[in-house]
């Protein structure tokens, strides 16, 4: 990381944990700090990265967990190269909804397939750069499935709870295994109380960039 000055930020958790709720608050608290926040998405992140999100997504398509990640690294490889590595070369914040987290909890914890499998494919597609910070918004599978009852789910969503289940155990692994970067957020708590405890987690890790810094 030599040559760059932003930061690579990153929201992950199970779905109906909060992360699109979350998402414009942190950046703003981010602005805040004096950086310039450039915000995107996996699957997704540029053109091809979300023309492969519409077909991951897609419930029609049936995919097994290989399938599923030969998508996800085409389009992490892309998006890594065409955007999150010219935006921290240029001194942003890259803040990301969802990335290289996500395949462990989903492909690895929720569909099975080995650690050490993701992580060849991880340097088969040259994916060089992990996040400096990642918020891990932590919550019961069951209380995050009731906040999105009403929806009508796409191909993922569509699991059963004890997929959700797996992804969940293997989130909180991660956080025992990159414990430098993983930061809990206890995400069942009311929305004013998730906002303050991103504030604080983001105050006690992101440095307040003064105009010299530029
Ligand atoms: N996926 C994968 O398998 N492998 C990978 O490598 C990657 C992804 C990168 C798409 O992700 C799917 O791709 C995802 C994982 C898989 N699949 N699943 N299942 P996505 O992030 O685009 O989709 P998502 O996880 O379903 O995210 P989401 O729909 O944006 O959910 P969310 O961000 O966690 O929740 P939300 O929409 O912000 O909130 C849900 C509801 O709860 C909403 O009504 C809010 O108003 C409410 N809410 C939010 N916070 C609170 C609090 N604190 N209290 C009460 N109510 C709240």
């Amino acid at each position: 990381m030599a040559d760059e000055s932003g930061f690579f930020i990153t929201l992950e958790g199970i779905e109906g944990a909060g992360k699109s709720t979350v998402l414009p608050f942190l950046a703003e608290q981010i602005e805040a700090l004096g950086y310039t926040v450039e915000r995107s998405r996996e699957p997704g992140g540029g053109p091809l990265g979300e023309a492969l999100r519409a077909i991951f997504l897609n419930s029609d398509l049936q995919l097994d967990a290989e399938e599923e990640l030969l998508l996800l690294y085409a389009g992490r490889r892309n998006h890594l190269r065409g955007r999150i590595l010219p935006a921290l070369a240029a001194g942003r914040v890259l803040l990301c909804d969802r990335y290289e987290d996500s395949t462990i909890a989903y492909q690895g914890g929720g569909r099975g397939v080995a650690l050490e499998r993701i992580e060849e494919l991880s340097r088969w597609a040259g994916i060089t750069r992990q996040p400096d910070l990642t918020f891990w918004l932590d919550i019961d599978p069951q209380m995050a499935a009731e906040r999105i009852r009403d929806r009508r789910p796409d191909r993922m969503e569509r699991e059963n709870i004890d997929f959700f289940r797996r992804a969940q155990a293997a989130f909180a692994r991660r956080a025992t295994e990159v414990p430098e970067r993983f930061c809990r957020i206890d995400a069942s708590q009311p929305l004013p109380q998730v906002q303050e405890q991103l504030r604080q987690a983001l105050l006690a890790r992101i440095p307040v960039r003064s105009l010299r810094d530029e």
